[in-house]
Parts: structure tokens; sequence; C-alpha cells
């Protein structure tokens, strides 16, 4: 056999021990979000999708429909900062690697279509706190007060008793709960607050939202991964496309998701490239990550989902022509 040959037949063979890619029916339309109300997201982004819509409008549409859920962890009624004000970051990219985002944006509902503003009238990718706001507000946005919703006063309440800044998971909690149970920081607070959203549309082009309050009871001012492309978002049109969830700093320590990418160019599936990209973070300190959690998700660009997380807890919601189903990503520990 010639060289040129064997190299081709080892591409090939590459992609089929990984178990996806060449060898596998592309799936799509398909839309994928993180945690449990994952579920009620796919389905708002659906509607564009079965229709033939582009990707960008139905993770736009996702996200919005999770920011104008006053009662969940992202949006204006999410986890305000350790000053008792809601700061909000979010950002999108679509197939041609445009991308817009917003980060410590107060009193604006839908930071995602400011950032998707940002992204289509600007030559920017990022404005932040009062800058965006007066983007927005120039930009027909309107303001509006955040309600904090009834979990997020009262953990707030909580919290301020001791005003100790320390985001690390409630171990107690998720042995109780089981894999599927929201994990919670030791005073209370809920430890995931972000929607991180991927889609491939019919026309087979990819697109990432991502929408949040950010951790909770952050320093005001602090931006997480969520509004940093190449870390709470990434879109390869080509390859394919991650999200992330969970402790932001050590996610842009890594370029979390623009390595998950990577590795799905290097041929791994998407499980397996979320999973490298968890070993780099707890590579670089093993005994602080026993005590963190973050989770990357991913999709490749034949329509092929997978994800892995630091800790057991981190489930992810999948909707393709067949079902909308919740799926337990595997852990490192
Ligand atoms: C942040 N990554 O602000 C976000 C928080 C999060 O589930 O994802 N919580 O760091």
């Amino acid at each position: 056999m010639d060289r040129k040959k064997f190299l081709k037949l080892g591409t090939f063979a590459f992609a089929g021990i990984q178990g996806h890619s060449l060898l596998t029916t592309a799936e799509m339309p398909l839309v994928v979000a993180t945690w449990e109300s994952g579920l009620k997201v796919n389905s708002a982004a659906w509607k564009w999708l079965e229709t033939g819509g582009r990707a960008l409008d139905a993770v736009e549409a996702g996200a919005r429909f999770i920011e104008d859920t006053i009662d969940c962890c992202v949006g204006l009624g999410g986890f305000p900062d350790r000053d008792g004000i809601v700061t909000l970051d979010a950002c999108i990219m679509d197939e041609n690697a445009n991308c817009g985002a917003v980060a410590g944006l107060e009193q604006i509902k839908h930071p995602i279509s400011v950032a998707r503003k940002i992204m289509e009238t600007t030559p920017h990718v990022l404005l932040v706190g009062q800058g965006a706001q007066q983007f927005a507000l120039e930009n027909g946005f309107s303001k509006e007060k955040p309600e904090l919703s009834g979990d997020a006063a009262s953990a707030y309440k909580k919290w301020l008793k001791k005003s100790k800044y320390e985001p690390v998971i409630n171990i107690e909690n998720k042995k109780q709960n089981g894999p599927f149970a929201p994990h919670f920081f030791e005073d209370g607070s809920l430890n995931h607050d972000t929607m991180g959203l991927l889609a491939i549309d019919l026309k087979g082009n990819l697109s990432g939202a991502v929408t949040t309050s950010g951790m909770a009871f952050k320093l005001h001012g602090r931006a997480g991964d969520s509004p940093i492309i190449g870390a709470g978002l990434f879109v390869d049109n080509e390859y394919g496309a991650a999200t992330s969830s969970g402790m932001g700093e050590e996610v842009i320590r890594i370029c979390g998701t623009h390595l998950v990418v990577e590795f799905l160019r290097q041929g791994l599936s998407p499980e397996m490239a979320c999973k490298k990209a968890v070993e780099r973070i707890v590579k670089r300190d093993p005994k602080k990550a026993k005590e963190l959690q973050v989770g990357f998700l991913a999709i490749n660009k034949q329509g092929v989902h997978g994800a892995f997380a630091i800790q057991p807890g981190f489930v992810y919601a999948v909707h393709n022509s067949k079902e909308n189903k919740l799926f337990r990503a595997p852990s490192y520990f």
C-alpha cells in the first residue's frame, strides 16, 4: 500500500474507533441544553428547528425562554452578587464564528438578545456593565427591576448571615438526593445557575448560547466563563460546539470549550472531548477539584452529543426528532 493510501485509511479507521464521525448517520436537527430545565428550554428552541429554522434563532429562543422564567436561577430572577445586585452574563455564537457577549449587565431581561445585537450590529464582541446597559437601552431594550425569586431571596438572606464567599459543593446534599438532584453550596444556595444550549439545524449549521446570573454571591463586577467565547461557549461549524457550567474560573483557566472543540477536531467523540477537558482541570489541582463542579457538554457536526463533569450530578437535555430526554453526564469522581 502506498503511503498516501495508508494515511487515508488511518484517518477513517480512527474516526471509527471513536464511535462517531464518518460512520454515524447525522442526527439533525438537534438541540441540547444544560441541567434539568434544559428540557423546557429545548422545547422552546425546537419550535424553530422543526420548521427548518436557523440554529441561531433556536438557541436564542431557548435562552429567552429561561430568562423569562422568573422562578429560576437565570435572568433577573437569578441569584444576586454579594452586594445584593443581580448582574447577568450571556453570549451567543453562530456558524460563521460571529459572536456577541455581555457581562455584568443590570436590569435588562434578555441579555442573550443584547449579545446577539452586539454581534449583528457592532464591530465588537463583548460589552460590560454600564456600557452594555447603555447599548441595550439605545437599542430598544427597556430597564426592568430584578425580582428576586423566592429561592434566590431566601438563599441570599441566609448567606448574609455569614457572608462567606466559598463556592464549594455540598457533598452531603449530593449523597442524599442522588445524581439528578440539584447541588447546593454549604450555605444553601444552588450551585447551578447557567443555561448553555447548542443546536444543529436542518442545514447542518451549528450555533450556541449561554445565559446566566453567574455564581451566586460573587464579588460585584466578577465575570465568569459564561460570557467568554472559548470558555463558556465555542462553536466551530466544521467540527462541533461546546458549552460549560460550574465554576467559571476553572473553565476560563483552560479556555474550556475551545479546548473541547479542539479535541473534537482531533477526532474524539463529544464525551471523550469533554472528559479530556475535565481531566485538564483536575490535573492542575487534584485536591481542589474534589470540591469543584464543572461540566462540559458538546455536540459534533454529526449531531452526536456527549458530556462529562468533575462531580456526579451534571445532567443535560437532548431534543431530537424522536424525543426530549434527560441524560446524566459521567464524571471524574
Ligand atoms: C459562572 N459558570 O458564573 C457560571 C456558573 C454556573 O452552574 O455555570 N453555574 O461561573
